[in-house]
């Protein structure tokens, strides 16, 4: 892509924080001017919130750039910071409250959680896993996940957790590329009332040449599985004996804590690599300013902790700051559509944090499930992931939010560790779809092409000018990826891959991956901005728009949509639909076509895979379909998108 990309769709509805969060929020307009006047100071200051077992004299240590390294000569374990801490004080305060798809619950209190931490972690040393190995957890949501990264912590393991939902293969990848001799898993996980059956996929991913020499099993959905007396062992017999107290292993602030892989749009999966001090500093400082978290609230993050959202947002940072969260294991939609509303309701959830994918299939489904139950607990609402569409944003507002929560739209990556761009709830005044300003101490910019700052108004590439604690380290085992990828394509400057605008406030629009930018007659059009202008029609639930190649204009924007509850699409709605996108930012924006369809294809974390329906729009082979959730729409959006393409 080349020149900046235009700035189109204009939203002007503004929502100003009110007056209680203004007076009681944990951050106050100040702390801006302190992170600019001193932005290595105020990280340091953050850093020391937290249990150091040896204080830190260096915060940065920029001598081998890109290569950057915080709190270096300090030493701790995070474990201390996210559990022993509390003990004194809080030991009977709830850190969980889980609930099971199938309804089942437990809640663990700090003490108990420590507790179970501790047993695990003598357990894994007891089974010969140390310091400097590398365990691989592949689970669903149980307790036992939370348990089993801490634990790791605990005796300084480094843990690589794989989403649950992916396959035999893909765990296989990950496994072979961070060479880890242990995997934790379950006999099987519940989705949809049904048993995704996981011991069955380790015992396939570790088949034949693998690094793994044993493998633990937590018993959840008791469906047979194979047995290996001389490599795998159950988790409540490894626990069993264990003493509920465990010598925490003292660690290098620079020393790895996690590896987490996130998919390039190709190649092989990067595993982003965090170390200790840094990263929890920034998911602790962001957790408590950005969430406002007190400590009465009832916080539920509804993401997978095999997404970096559940390694800051469920475990590190909530934990860190002694958060009560609500765990719910299963999908929104069992055994009902309104099962989030009921969750909400039963443990009087006050901060909720989901997803724009999330919300517009709510959004899809009706407004009669939030109404029938009381959500009037919520205080504060949260989106991350992608950019949430103006009208998603509104939705979101009115019909969970009652009109009265904050949204805080927070962006930022598994690579960036924490949030970055997001408003802060006693501070910001919010805009339907804009990510608003940077945290303080994050130096994030928007530029053109050659590295220079945009002005307010403009469009262009997000950039992060100095280094942040939370920031990835490397990518496991490819150092010269991780320079290229992530620091060749601005001088000195982080370059995440988004495309971004501001407004004349110089609050922050995110307008979707730079991949997806389409070149329509010479002008770069963002697929956010189409898309927004799609959704802001009351009919249209979620869209998704791609260039494809066209003769007279470059590329041609071919538009997939999904209309909300029982609504039909027809040619009349096509043209309704051209017309409104092109009254609501232009007639450049125009879609050439547009397909109706029942869903769109995502990735496992709900992202939109446009690259596939450019595939689709070009009538090409697919490419790689290994991190589709849904593979069935595929065929029906090909078929759907044929015939429409005939008319
Ligand atoms: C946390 C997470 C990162 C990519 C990121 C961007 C998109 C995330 C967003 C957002 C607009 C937001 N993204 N949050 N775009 N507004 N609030 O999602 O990490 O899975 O690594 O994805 O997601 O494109 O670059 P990850």
């Amino acid at each position: 892509m080349s020149g900046a990309i235009e700035n189109l769709f204009h939203e002007d509805r503004q929502f100003p924080p009110s007056d209680d969060f203004r007076r009681a929020a944990n951050a106050r307009e100040e702390i801006y001017a302190r992170a600019e006047a001193d932005r290595l100071g105020f990280w340091a200051e953050e850093a020391r919130k937290l249990v150091w077992r040896t204080p830190f004299q260096t915060i940065l240590d920029d001598s081998d750039a890109p290569f950057y390294r915080w709190f270096t000569d300090g030493t701790l374990n995070v474990t201390e910071s996210c559990l022993d801490r509390h003990l004194e004080t809080h030991s009977a305060k709830i850190a969980f409250h889980w609930e099971g798809e199938p309804g089942d619950t437990r809640t663990l209190t700090y003490q108990e959680l420590h507790d179970e931490v501790c047993r695990f972690a003598n357990g894994l040393r007891s089974i010969g896993v140390g310091k400097g190995d590398t365990v691989a957890i592949y689970m669903g949501m149980v307790p036992e996940i939370v348990v089993a990264m801490l634990a790791c912590a605990r005796i300084g393991a480094a843990h690589s957790v794989v989403f649950g939902g992916f396959s035999a293969d893909a765990l296989r990848e990950r496994i072979a590329d961070a060479t880890c001799t242990t995997v934790v898993t379950c006999d099987g996980a519940w989705r949809r009332g049904k048993v995704v059956p996981l011991k069955e996929n380790v015992d396939a991913a570790i088949d034949g040449e693998s690094p793994v020499e044993r493998v633990v099993v937590v018993r959840r959905t008791e469906n047979e599985v194979e047995w290996s007396d001389a490599r795998d062992h159950w988790y409540h017999e490894v626990v069993a004996d264990q003493p509920a107290t465990c010598e925490a292993e003292e660690m290098g602030a620079e020393d790895l804590l996690y590896i987490l892989y996130t998919s390039g749009s190709t190649g092989k999966p990067k595993g982003i690599a965090h170390s200790q001090g840094g990263y929890l500093t920034g998911v602790a400082s962001t957790f408590r300013n950005v969430f406002d978290h007190r400590d009465e609230d009832i916080y539920w993050c509804t993401a997978d902790c095999g997404w970096v959202t559940g390694h800051s947002y469920i475990v590190y940072g909530p934990l860190a700051n002694r958060a009560t969260s609500v765990i719910y294991e299963g999908t929104p939609d069992h055994p009902g559509q309104d099962r989030f509303w009921e969750v909400v309701a039963r443990y009087g959830v006050t901060i909720l944090y989901t997803a724009p994918t999330a919300i517009r299939t709510f959004m899809k489904w009706g407004t009669a499930h939030p109404a029938r139950h009381d959500l009037s607990s919520l205080r504060l609402l949260g989106s991350v992931g992608e950019p949430i569409n103006p009208e998603a944003w509104m939705w979101y507002h009115e019909h969970i939010g009652g009109s009265r929560c904050p949204i805080v739209d927070t962006w930022w990556q598994t690579e960036t560790g924490a949030i970055m761009i997001s408003p802060l709830p006693g501070v910001t005044t919010l805009k339907p779809g804009s990510a608003t300003r940077p945290y303080p101490g994050i130096d994030a910019v928007i530029v053109d092409e050659e590295g220079n700052e945009v002005p307010p108004g403009g469009g262009g590439f997000l950039a992060v000018r100095s280094p942040w604690p939370s920031m990835l380290r490397t990518i496991h085992g490819d150092p010269e990826r991780y320079r290229e990828v992530y620091w060749s394509r601005f001088d000195g400057m982080y370059f995440p891959g988004d495309g971004c605008k501001s407004d004349e406030d110089g609050d922050f629009w995110l307008l979707g991956r730079v991949d997806d930018v389409m070149l329509v007659s010479g002008h770069n059009i963002s697929t956010t901005e189409v898309e927004s202008a799609l959704v802001d029609h009351h009919a249209v639930a979620e869209a998704a728009v791609v260039g494809r190649t066209d003769p007279r204009t470059g590329q041609a924007i071919a538009a997939f949509v999904t209309l909300k509850g029982e609504t039909r699409g027809d040619d009349g709605l096509i043209d309704e639909l051209r017309g409104h996108v092109a009254t609501k930012i232009g007639p450049i924006a125009k879609p050439a076509s547009i397909v109706f369809t029942a869903d769109l294809p995502k990735t496992r974390s709900g992202k939109i895979m446009r690259r596939l329906l450019r595939d689709i729009s070009e009538q090409r082979q697919l490419g790689d379909v290994t991190t589709l959730a849904n593979a069935e729409i595929v065929e029906a959006i090909r078929s759907g998108a044929a015939s429409s393409s005939e008319d």
